[in-house]
């Protein structure tokens, strides 16, 4: 990413509503330093991936204890979203939760959406793998909100990018990554992101396939609710 662009030479515009891809959004050493500075002690084992949250999970009622994100997840990740104006019109004006998920291959999470405990972007990082990000489109049939069961869009995420759903892309969207092994298939027109791919020549020499290895992406959200009860007992002076 260089210094002068802003946020639009990056926009996804087959998807409707502000989808962006940075690739190369950081560098192989800062990739490096996120990936060892992840703490194998916090993860969660789910069926089909593990997880940790940062600084903590959300309370039943969507609510956050406030507490500062670790260093490491600040810089240099969010001093680039600030370069880029992400997150200024968000209530706390800067993500405040993070969500880190470790996929190998055959791995994934079944299509959803992130619902209204957040401010309506989110960004994500993807560090050491490439996959297919699916998207889907909702649509309103009455009152039900039903899900097309194949894919509308295919957005593919290299290791070191970042991409930014908000509008509504955010709202009227679920995503979800399938549990396969090889994303088959890709092509200019079947890539919603193609244009925009660091190295879109390694699929064309691949036959359009990406062969997945162990993926980790940061997923970065503002939570709206924010509790002060935790920041009064970390902060209550001792004696
Ligand atoms: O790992 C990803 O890129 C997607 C994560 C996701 O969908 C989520 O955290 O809700």
């Amino acid at each position: 990413m260089a210094a002068d662009n802003t946020l639009d030479d990056f926009r996804i515009t087959e998807v409707p509503g502000s989808m962006f891809y940075v690739p190369d959004f950081i560098s192989h050493k800062e990739e490096a330093d996120l990936l060892k500075a992840i703490p194998s002690n916090r993860w969660i084992q789910l069926q089909h991936r593990r997880l940790q949250t940062h600084p903590s999970s959300l309370s039943k009622s969507n609510t956050l204890l406030e507490a500062p994100l670790p260093a490491w997840l600040v810089d240099p990740i969010i001093s680039k979203f600030k370069s880029l104006g992400l997150f200024s019109d968000s209530p706390h004006h800067a993500p405040n939760h993070v969500l880190i998920n470790e996929y190998n291959p055959n791995e994934g999470i079944m299509p959803h959406e992130d619902g209204a405990a957040y401010y309506p972007i989110v960004a994500t990082v993807s560090l050491s793998s490439t996959l297919c990000l699916d998207i889907y489109e909702k649509t309103q049939d009455g009152e039900e909100t039903r899900l097309n069961s194949t894919p509308k869009w295919r957005v593919l995420q290299e290791p070191r990018s970042l991409l930014v759903t908000c509008g509504s892309a955010y709202t009227d969207t679920l995503h979800g990554i399938s549990e396969i092994e090889v994303d088959e298939d890709l092509r200019a027109d079947t890539v919603a992101n193609w244009g925009l791919l660091g190295d879109s020549n390694i699929l064309v020499d691949n036959g359009g396939k990406n062969v997945r290895t162990t993926r980790v992406s940061l997923t970065y959200r503002d939570v709206l609710k924010v509790s002060r009860v935790g920041a009064r007992i970390l902060g209550r002076p001792r004696g």
